[in-house]
């Protein structure tokens, strides 16, 4: 700390706060309440410090680049004592020639980290009235309302956001490194995809390259290990940066597709630099070649709103993502492994880089290379109103062209989008609409601030996007209607936020009847689970209105928004343990009837994204995988929603229709089941349809009568059972009940257990003569994942269940099962 006499071991990558931790000098800072103790660590200034060597040798190069890829954020740097550069945006990459300052031996770099909060605040005062941040948690922080990550360009979500801490975090989050240079170097490649069909593939790699002896040089790109090159050019570079296209075509060129479409090749493309035949610098890049456009066109109902690759409609379905940590150094390749693998296990072939976080590693954008992940790519602006002054707009100008610099060769990227609902939360023109922060300011300033707006998002960013990268489209904001148009929960066009269930507190059932062309978010609530829970909490902290757990709960609405949705469906168990499972099971059942709705209606609705798949702390919130990397209910849920054929149900006010969704490329003829049993599995009645799945579409199959179930059968008492056969193999199954949970008569099932270990898993061996609802399994200390879970067990069918052991022993007693079934019999 500046005016600390004390120097601690830190690490590069890093935070400060991660240091402070390494040093013992803080207690973890997710644990219990910890966050609100150690908000003294932003309001202070840092010093990092190292020194490095170098031999007279490597001062012989013509050139030195000290390359600093990730500084958060207000920094002063020194190099053997003099300043040699300022910092003030955590998302840019800063390059500077450091040759003069460098000496032979030992070399001391100095970077003093300002506070932002310091910062923010001089910044707030000079404009001289706040502006709208409405999820920064500025109380916590103790600075009352004073609302200051608008003013710097940081993460967002480091002040608080309505499922995660503030921590706002200083310290050089990503490396620093040192580049030599005598001749020239490349310093960037854009492969370019001009044309591409499945006869050729027409690309330009446009090179700059940083040229400090101007001559003539020569460049080759090759494919893979090929001996010949696929491009060869001879150029005479000037001294600085010099800019140079070269095109080549690739015939028959082998398409990347996202998950589930096709497979995802890459070219591996090497660039090579030389003089006089000495190779002097060499790229290597995978490089996924596949069109993609964003289609919006007038139809007979709004505007579409789409993805086509390679000419193919996609239908998009994923989540929305979040950084998987407040301290960024923490998140693992293994992390982003697990994440990403969870994505694509769970059917997804799209996530949206939501515009709060940060614009994620290149690993992250590797892996959604590989296994197929589109992305919708925000810029880092949510839920707010930002400066407008040339300073900020210049800065802004120079982190959007750094991160599309880095980006734009990434097949997954389909879109960037300027911001996270500022457009319909501002709702300019209409005093009536938007989130009420108009009212605060007068005309003048109301003015200025939509002008700031509209240059930045309207103007700065589609004209960087024409610049850098105009074979992707923009699109100014989520959710928005179209380009001048605010979304609403009625529009035919544009993207959809649909949040009427949680924030409005109105049913599931509104998910059928609020469908958009593109459903980028809509989401509820849970809590982890009980291991997860135990893992930041004390026994006596286990009770949703314990002060721990409402600070692990930063939605304004609190735990009570998930037990007043309880009461209305579901039995509210004293357990805590039941409570959390009932919460978890309500989540998903409610994500997957909005999945399967929006699925049903394609082609009108073309893409569903909840929010959110994954958390940046442990606590309440809408993911579906935990902060510890937990499958939540809804993974297991939204992995069968987004399955390739999945059924749905859409009741209303006389009838359940019954829609099959597919996402194959062919027509099937299918035969379809409907049975209806009761809770032991005795079959009621019966009836076979023989039908043809349509590929890419949603049939509606067949329309039962509920008042006709009722007046023949006790509808708590039966359910309907649904098999989607082609010839002997079973496509997809699922059961409709037509009662709410808490009113359905499941007696207690007897649930009959084998368990073996087969190699490296726990094989898990289940039977019950009674429907068992969500059968949930669990296994003390041991949070590895289940081939399945809170699955329903059909009366008589066996279930095999797969658990990968966890380096540990398990026995029988060690694997607990809970079921709806046993809670619904406790509260009678
Ligand atoms: C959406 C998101 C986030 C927020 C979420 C839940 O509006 O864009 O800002 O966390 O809702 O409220």
């Amino acid at each position: 700390m500046r005016g600390d006499k004390e120097w601690l071991p830190a690490e590069v990558p890093g935070c400060v706060h991660t240091d402070l931790l390494q040093n013992d000098r803080i207690p973890q800072p997710f644990y219990r309440n910890n966050e609100k103790q150690l908000q003294w660590i932003d309001k202070n200034d840092w010093i990092y410090r190292c020194t490095f060597r170098l031999d007279s040798l490597q001062l012989e190069h013509n050139k030195i680049l000290l390359d600093l890829k990730g500084l958060d954020t207000y920094t002063k740097i020194f190099l053997n004592d003099q300043l040699i550069l300022e910092t003030d945006n955590m998302f840019r990459n800063y390059k500077k020639n450091v040759t003069q300052y460098l000496v032979a031996g030992d070399n001391l770099l100095e970077i003093e980290f300002i506070s932002p909060v310091t910062e923010g605040l001089r910044k707030l005062e000079a404009l001289g009235y706040g502006l709208p941040a409405v999820n920064d948690l500025s109380e916590i922080g103790g600075l009352d309302e004073r609302k200051i990550s608008v003013f710097t360009r940081k993460a967002p979500y480091h002040f608080g956001w309505d499922w995660g801490p503030r921590f706002v975090t200083s310290g050089i989050w990503r490396p620093i490194e040192l580049i030599f240079l005598d001749n020239a170097r490349i310093d960037d490649i854009f492969y370019r995809q001009s044309l591409l069909n499945n006869e050729e593939a027409i690309i330009d790699a446009i090179f700059e390259i940083d040229a400090i002896v101007a001559g003539k040089y020569k460049i080759d790109i090759y494919q893979g290990e090929e001996e010949n090159a696929i491009a060869t050019t001879s150029v005479d570079l000037e001294n600085g940066i010099n800019s140079i296209t070269i095109p080549f075509s690739i015939a028959q060129p082998e398409l990347w597709w996202p998950n589930g479409i096709g497979r995802q090749h890459r070219y591996n493309f090497r660039a090579q630099l030389s003089i006089e035949n000495v190779i002097i610098d060499t790229v290597t890049q995978l490089i996924g070649l596949r069109s993609i456009e964003l289609i919006r066109e007038p139809d007979s109902l709004g505007k579409s709103f789409y993805f086509r690759v390679n000419g193919k409609n996609v239908f998009a379905k994923g989540a929305n993502y979040i950084p998987n940590d407040n301290f960024l150094n923490r998140v693992s390749t293994e992390k982003y492994e697990n994440i990403l693998q969870s994505a694509v296990e769970s059917n997804m072939n799209m996530l949206r880089v939501w515009g709060g976080g940060i614009y994620e590693n290149d690993i992250f954008y590797e892996l959604c290379d590989r296994y197929g992940i589109l992305l919708w790519q925000d810029f880092m602006f949510a839920c707010s109103m930002y400066p407008g002054d040339d300073a900020f707009l210049e800065n802004v100008k120079l982190e959007a062209i750094d991160n599309i610099k880095r980006l734009r060769n990434f097949a997954s990227i389909a879109l960037w989008c300027g911001n996270n609902e500022i457009d319909v939360a501002w709702c300019e023109g209409d005093m009536n609409c938007g989130w009420s922060w108009k009212q605060h300011y007068t005309p003048k300033q109301r003015e200025i601030i939509w002008h700031n707006y509209d240059t930045l998002f309207k103007k700065i960013l589609p004209d960087i996007i024409e610049t850098y990268d105009h074979t992707r489209a923009y699109w100014p904001s989520s959710p928005q209607a179209d380009w001048d148009v605010h979304a609403r929960y009625k529009s035919t066009m544009g993207d959809m936020h649909y949040w009427g269930v949680w924030h409005g507190n109105e049913p599931f059932s509104n998910y059928y009847n609020h469908i958009g062309r593109f459903m980028s978010e809509y989401g509820f609530q849970s809590l982890p689970d009980m291991q997860s829970i135990k893992k930041f909490t004390l026994p006596h902290d286990w009770d949703f209105e314990s002060k721990v757990l409402l600070a692990h709960q930063r939605s304004g609405y609190g735990n009570s928004r998930i037990l007043d949705y309880m009461k209305k469906l579901y039995p509210v168990p004293d357990d805590f343990n039941q409570l959390l499972y009932v919460g978890q099971i309500m989540q998903a059942e409610a994500i997957k009837s909005a999945i399967l709705a929006h699925r049903a209606n394609k082609p009108y609705c073309m893409g569903t994204l909840y929010w959110q798949l994954n958390d940046c702390w442990p606590g309440a919130s809408w993911s579906s995988m935990d902060y510890y990397m937990s499958w939540k209910a809804l993974q297991y849920f939204a992995k069968k929603a987004y399955a390739p054929v999945a059924i749905a149900f859409f009741p209303d006010e006389n009838n359940v229709r019954i829609y099959i969704n597919s996402d194959l490329n062919s027509n099937k003829k299918i035969q379809v089941r409907l049975a209806i049993k009761d809770f032991s599995g005795t079959l009621l009645s019966e009836e076979i349809i023989d039908t043809t799945l349509e590929h890419e579409r949603a049939v509606e199959v067949s329309r039962i009568n509920e008042k006709k179930i009722s007046d023949e059968f006790k509808k708590s008492e039966i359910f309907l059972q649904i098999d989607l056969l082609e010839g002997e193999s079973l496509l997809a199954s699922d059961i409709y009940f037509f009662d709410i949970p808490k009113n359905l008569h499941l007696t207690e099932p007897l649930i009959s257990t084998k368990m073996r270990t087969e190699g490296e898993n726990l094989v898990i061996e289940l039977m019950s003569e009674e429907l068992a609802k969500n059968v949930y399994l669990w296994v003390d200390n041991c949070h590895s994942r289940f081939s399945d879970n809170y699955f329903d067990l059909l009366p008589g069918d066996k279930k095999i269940i797969t658990l990968p052991l966890c380096g540990q022993e398990i026995k029988e007693n060690d694997v607990h099962i809970l079921t709806l079934n046993s809670i619904l019999n406790q509260s009678k």
